[in-house]
């Protein structure tokens, strides 16, 4: 198949290319580079050193495999590549990857703020318009969030929900509660990819995937050239990634507030398995489908404690701090989401054990002289806003 990966250059989308590609199929990438410039903004880096540049990654790979993955270094905000991307690649499926993906980074600032939607939006939308006037039978396999739905008091159903109301029914998209600017990028992708499928005809998956985790696939264990990014730091490291380098490294594991925050999690290695999943079992022309993309439940807490007691094992004295939360969100709250589509389609999940942390802090170890310690407390507030308007008064 001819897989297009937005956001190839990214945490999941060098390791979704390499993985297809090792599967025969025909993949070429494309990314702007947001993140490594974000990150050379902050003064942050991926733990692990990973190569400059897109094509040198794909050198490296067919440097090791003998395989081929076409590369496109330029920005899908701007129509002329997305629509030359489709021209000349003739895309059958589109894995979208390519958005700014982090919570903390779109509270930094108005403009912060402003961008993450603006990228998020605009980049999408061209897609949907290329694929509608280019590749109207190609797939488009989106990368959304668990975070689209927020933590309601009621279980979270996969997309949809029967809504009863004054004697009629209804199957309607499931309430949407997001907990960041970021979170809200998604959902304003969302409305758009279903509209799209709705006006168009267009078949499109729409991935609500939980916080990943993990630092390692089958192929990026294959060279160090091919290693994934992992990054660590408030900005872009996510919950149990960002615990296991702290575990290594001796700091305190950083709970904001009380912990009892709850959200899907999946190895990276289901986050592969799932998208090859909704790549190969394509929608329906015309069809909008959501799956839930996680494999088991957690509470902050909970993650936390099982990186303390992974660290015993391993010899790691490691400490549990509560700091006070940056964030506006629920910190005890109910949370049971269903995620039965992805196992209805075959996914083995591999479950979090305390194993899996300790070969965390293998490669974690690896890496740590890399590790900059001025990036790992929470420093993006998201009532930093308001703060600043009271600061004028
Ligand atoms: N948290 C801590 N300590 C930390 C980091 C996070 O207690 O050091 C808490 C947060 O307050 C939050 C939870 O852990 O309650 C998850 O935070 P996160 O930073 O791991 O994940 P989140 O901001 O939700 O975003 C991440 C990815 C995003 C993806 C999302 C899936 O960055 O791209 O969409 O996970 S989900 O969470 O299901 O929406």
């Amino acid at each position: 198949m001819r897989i297009l990966v937005l956001g190839g250059d990214g945490y999941l989308g060098w390791p979704t290319a390499m993985y297809f590609s090792k599967r025969g199929h025909d993949v070429h990438a494309i990314d702007s580079y947001l993140r490594r410039r974000a990150h050379a903004e902050q003064g942050t880096d991926s733990l692990t050193p990973i190569p400059p540049s897109l094509p040198e990654r794909t050198a490296a790979w067919k440097d090791v495999t003998g395989l081929d993955i076409g590369v496109t270094e330029d920005n899908i905000c701007e129509y002329e590549v997305v629509e030359r991307l489709f021209r000349e690649f003739q895309p059958e499926a589109v894995v979208h990857y390519g958005e700014m993906p982090s919570a903390p980074y779109s509270h930094k600032s108005r403009e912060h703020a402003v961008f993450t939607q603006y990228n998020n939006v605009v980049g999408t939308l061209n897609v949907l318009w290329a694929m509608a006037q280019l590749a109207p039978q190609s797939h488009l396999v989106k990368l959304g969030t668990m975070g689209e739905y927020g933590t309601p008091n009621i279980d979270i159903e996969e997309g949809f929900i029967e809504i009863n109301h004054n004697g009629r029914s209804d199957t309607l998209p499931f309430p949407k509660q997001p907990g960041s600017f970021y979170h809200l990028s998604k959902v304003h992708d969302s409305h758009n990819i279903q509209f799209a499928c709705r006006i168009w005809g267009l078949r499109a998956t729409d991935l609500n995937q939980g916080v990943v985790y993990g630092i390692e696939t089958e192929e990026t264990a294959l060279d160090p050239r091919l290693l994934t990014r992992f990054d660590y730091d408030e900005t872009f490291g996510t919950a149990l990634n960002r615990f296991c380098l702290q575990a290594v490294i001796g700091h305190p594991l950083t709970v904001y507030g009380a912990g009892g925050q709850t959200r899907g999690y999946l190895n990276i290695l289901d986050t592969l398995a799932c998208v090859e999943l909704a790549t190969l079992n394509p929608a329906q022309e015309a069809e909008y489908r959501v799956f839930n993309q996680f494999t088991e439940q957690f509470g902050v807490m909970e993650l936390a404690e099982l990186v303390q007691r992974a660290g015993k094992e391993y010899g790691l004295d490691v400490e549990i701090e509560h700091v006070e939360n940056p964030r506006v969100e629920r910190e005890e709250h109910y949370y049971n989401a269903t995620h039965t589509k992805l196992l209805d389609l075959g996914l083995k999940p591999h479950f979090l054990s305390e194993t899996l942390v300790e070969s965390m802090f293998a490669v974690i170890e690896r890496y740590r002289d890399r590790v900059i310690l001025d990036h790992i407390l929470p420093q993006t507030r998201w009532r930093a806003a308001l703060e600043r308007e009271a600061a004028l008064e």
